[in-house]
C-alpha cells in the first residue's frame, strides 16, 4: 500500500445523531486491520459529534462543503473552515458534482473554497468529473482539464500538496453503475499526467481517489489500477460494515 491510500465516506444529506453514534462505535471496532487513511464526511451539524466519537482513533472527520470566506461575518447559512476545524474536522469535500449541478458552484468557486479550506488547516477532497453527455460527446479530457486546470492554476504548490483529488464521473454517482476498473485507471492516469505537467513530485504524492457507486463487491477491482489511490464512497459509507469492507479492499 502506498502513502497515497485513502478512503473517505461522503454521507451526503443522510444520518442522525444516533446514526453517528452507532456508526462510529462500529467503525472503530472494525478499523484495527485497515491500513489506508480513513475519513468520514458528514453533514455540518454532525461534525462535532462524529469528531468527538472518533477521538483517539486514526479515523478523520470531515464536512461536505466550506465557505469561501474565512473571517466571521454576515454570510447567513455558511460554515467556514475555521468553524469546521473548531468542531474537529480535518477534511472537507469541495466541488462535489451535486454542488456544481444543483447549487451553481463554478470552477472559480471550487478554487476559492479549496484555498479557504487549506487556509483553515482543512484538507479539501476536490471533486472533478464529467457528465454522461460530456462522455458521449467525447469531451471527457477537455472537461477534466478545465476543472483540474482551474485548481492547478489557482493554488500554490504548497496548497496543492494539501489536497486529495476525487474523480467522480457524474453518470456513476448513486446510479449503481460504476466506471469499469479500466475506465477509472485511464482517467486517473490522465489526471496524474496533468498534475505532472505542474510538478512531478506533486503527481507522485497526491492521492487521486475514485467515486461513483463504489461498493464492497467492486472495490478490489477498482483499486487494482496503479493510479487509483482509494475511493470517495457515498451510499456504501452509511454503514460501518460496508465502508470498512471497502477500505479493507485497498491493496
Ligand atoms: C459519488 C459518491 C460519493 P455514491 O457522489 O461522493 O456517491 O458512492 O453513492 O455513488
Amino acid at each position: 500500500m502506498t502513502d497515497r491510500a485513502f478512503v473517505a465516506g461522503n454521507w451526503k444529506m443522510n444520518g442522525s445523531l444516533s446514526d453517528i453514534d452507532t456508526f462510529s462505535n462500529a467503525l472503530t471496532a472494525r478499523a484495527a486491520d485497515i491500513s489506508c487513511g480513513l475519513a468520514v464526511c458528514v453533514p455540518f451539524v454532525y461534525v462535532a459529534r462524529l469528531a468527538e466519537r472518533l477521538k483517539g482513533s486514526d479515523i478523520a472527520t470531515g464536512g461536505q462543503d466550506v465557505a469561501t470566506e474565512i473571517e466571521p461575518g454576515a454570510f447567513t447559512g455558511e460554515v467556514s473552515g475555521t468553524m469546521l476545524a473548531d468542531c474537529g474536522a480535518t477534511f472537507t469535500v469541495v466541488g462535489h458534482s451535486e454542488r456544481r449541478a444543483m447549487y451553481g458552484e463554478t470552477d472559480d468557486i471550487v478554487v476559492a473554497k479549496t484555498r479557504a479550506a487549506i487556509a483553515c488547516g482543512i484538507q479539501p477532497i476536490v471533486c472533478v468529473g464529467e457528465t454522461l453527455e460530456e462522455r458521449e460527446a467525447d469531451t471527457v479530457e477537455t472537461v477534466l482539464k478545465r476543472q483540474l486546470g482551474a485548481v492547478l492554476d489557482g493554488c500554490s504548490d504548497e496548497e496543492l500538496g494539501r489536497i486529495v483529488l476525487a474523480y467522480e464521473p457524474v453518470w456513476a454517482i448513486g446510479t449503481g453503475r460504476s466506471a469499469t476498473p479500466e475506465q477509472a485507471q485511464e482517467i486517473h492516469a490522465f489526471l496524474r499526467s496533468q498534475i505532472a505537467e505542474r510538478s512531478d513530485t506533486l503527481s507522485r504524492s497526491l492521492s487521486i481517489v475514485y467515486g461513483g457507486s463504489v461498493k464492497p463487491d467492486n472495490a478490489e477491482a477498482i483499486f487494482a489500477g496503479d493510479d487509483v489511490d482509494g475511493a470517495l464512497v457515498g451510499g456504501a459509507s452509511l454503514k460501518a460494515d460496508s465502508f470498512a469492507d471497502i477500505a479493507r479492499a485497498m491493496p
